[in-house]
């Protein structure tokens, strides 16, 4: 009995100081009639930044079965995305928004990069296939996340601080684009937030 009453020390510790003196967690849901197909990118504007350790990831952006994959990429300025072909056949990859860009037309799984200096929501096209498009959106902020199909979101790692939120989504209003939502983030404290565009 003793041995177990310690092991439970133990693992309390753990979780007591894997929060410790670290950061805040920002969780929330958003409400909207297309959550579930849609997904909305939730992030943090006006916080300070860490870009550094964010600029190694590079994350992907594939084309499979005529779609790109995934349809909404956020990331913060500065990032290099991998730009991938799954087809067995032709795709090109270019936006007409923000810097613009061109990667060509080629098949084959070897991706090519492409990096992000302004931010901004630039349309993922083919000029093969009209009906294939997708979002990247880049933003000033390290802290965002992406909803799941409940609509529920999480933004781990953010300093303490009063900050404002907004969301950026392919299915919002102008309003709602423009809408924006205080929260005060505290260590080891996560702050929870609703989103209602249904209103
Ligand atoms: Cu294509």
């Amino acid at each position: 009995m003793k041995k177990a009453i310690s092991a439970i020390g133990a693992v309390f510790l753990l979780l007591v100081s894997s929060h410790g003196g670290e950061a805040g967690r920002i969780t929330g849901t958003v409400r909207g009639k297309w959550v579930e197909k849609y997904q909305v990118v939730v992030f943090v504007q006006n916080a300070p930044s860490r870009k550094a350790e964010l600029l190694a990831e590079r994350p992907v952006m594939n084309q499979k079965d005529k779609t790109f994959v995934p349809q909404l990429l956020p990331v913060v300025v500065g990032t290099s995305v991998e730009f991938k072909n799954s087809d067995p056949f032709k795709h090109n990859m270019f936006s007409p928004d923000g810097e613009r860009y061109n990667l060509g037309t080629w098949v084959g799984e070897k991706g090519r990069s492409y990096t992000f200096t302004r931010p901004g929501v630039y349309r993922q096209l083919c000029n093969i296939h009209p009906e294939m498009l997708a979002y990247i959106v880049v933003l000033e902020t390290p802290y965002f996340a992406l909803t799941d199909k409940e609509g529920n979101f999480e933004i781990a790692g953010v300093p303490s601080g009063k900050y404002l939120l907004r969301i950026w989504g392919e299915k919002l209003t102008k309003e709602q684009l423009a809408r924006t939502f205080n929260v005060v983030v505290e260590e080891g404290a996560p702050v929870s937030i609703e989103i209602d565009l249904l209103r």
